[in-house]
């Protein structure tokens, strides 16, 4: 990667991917973008090279891609599975026609794409524990339907057009710089923050639903790992698994309350969001990206806690 142009970089994975890149790669490396400037992200956008670019207009990404010499796209814009149960079209149009023009324009220039898929890719006739890498793929909210079109479209142009098209299959991500928007796994987030601001938190997802979940560091190394992989090494190139743990709420709450003992969880159950989360796997065997590309995540379930109380502590005062 040597110039790289970001997509729906003022998300939840964006804002720290690009100050990563930035650092790494330069500033003027690296090329955020995002349809629309997101009041709050000031902060990236003014902090090195931004553009407007719509996914859904093929002509802005070729433009752009032309006039930075752009090599690499990590694509990132998306709307996720609950929001997208409630706008599906939205959702096909911004996930699976932005990664097509992303695609087009990577055929006609060469540049290689990275798109993240998720456990959403899974539905409930996968099996839920221990999910291979490949198995079943049938899932049942929008969402997860582009996921799974989208890595195969990726599939489809590395086999026919020979694009360096790489991914993996994020699980829940948690961080403290941006919050998610709109997804199933977003309780895993909003958890650390009511902890903090008002030592409480109503969780919409039951009591003993598991889902895989990773530390936002993690998941910026998983994308700079398998997007300097050795090509020559990687045998599923568009959807690894990869996961760094499996857990419940009562078990995030158990955690938090090791360092806020007062800190309490009740559940105010959403049908939606349980019912998509009851699709989804407990837990991913990501064996094949460990053995492809050194896949090795650093946080667990009480280091993130630590890490998580202590940023946000700071940040919310
Ligand atoms: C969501 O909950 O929709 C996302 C995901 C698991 O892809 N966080």
């Amino acid at each position: 990667m040597k110039k790289i142009l970001v997509t729906g970089a003022l998300g939840q994975i964006g804002t720290e991917l690009v100050m990563y890149l930035r650092k790494h790669y330069g500033e003027d490396n690296v090329i955020a973008s995002s349809r629309s400037r997101k009041a709050g992200a000031e902060k990236l956008i003014e902090s090195g090279k931004f553009e407007l670019v719509d996914v859904t207009n093929a002509q802005q990404i070729a433009d752009v891609v032309k006039k930075h010499n752009v090599d690499t796209v990590i694509n990132l814009a998306a709307v996720l599975s609950a929001v997208g149960e409630k706008n599906p079209t939205l959702t096909w149009e911004i996930n699976m026609g932005g990664l097509f023009n992303i695609l087009e324009v990577a055929r006609e220039t060469g540049i290689s794409v990275f798109t993240p898929s998720s456990i959403a890719a899974f539905g409930p006739s996968t099996p839920a524990d221990n999910t291979p890498q490949d198995t079943i793929q049938r899932p049942t909210t929008m969402y997860g339907v582009t996921k799974v079109s989208g890595e195969l479209l990726c599939d489809y142009y590395f086999q026919k057009y020979g694009v360096d098209t790489r991914g993996v299959r994020f699980p829940g991500l948690i961080s403290y710089e941006a919050l998610p928007g709109g997804g199933t796994t977003d309780y895993a987030v909003h958890i650390y923050y009511d902890a903090i601001e008002k030592g409480k938190y109503t969780s919409f997802i039951a009591e003993g639903t598991y889902m895989d979940m990773m530390y936002m560091p993690d998941a910026i190394d998983a994308i700079v790992q398998l997007a300097e992989a050795d090509p020559s090494k990687l045998v599923h190139r568009n959807a690894f698994n990869v996961s760094a743990m499996s857990f419940a709420p009562e078990h995030v709450c158990a955690e938090i309350q090791k360092h806020i003992p007062n800190f309490v969880m009740d559940y105010d159950v959403d049908p939606i969001r349980q019912s998509i989360a009851d699709s989804w796997p407990n837990s991913l065997d990501d064996s094949a990206a460990r053995e492809e590309w050194g896949w090795n995540p650093k946080y667990n379930l009480s280091s993130m806690t630590v890490d998580m109380l202590e940023k946000l502590k700071i940040k919310l005062g």
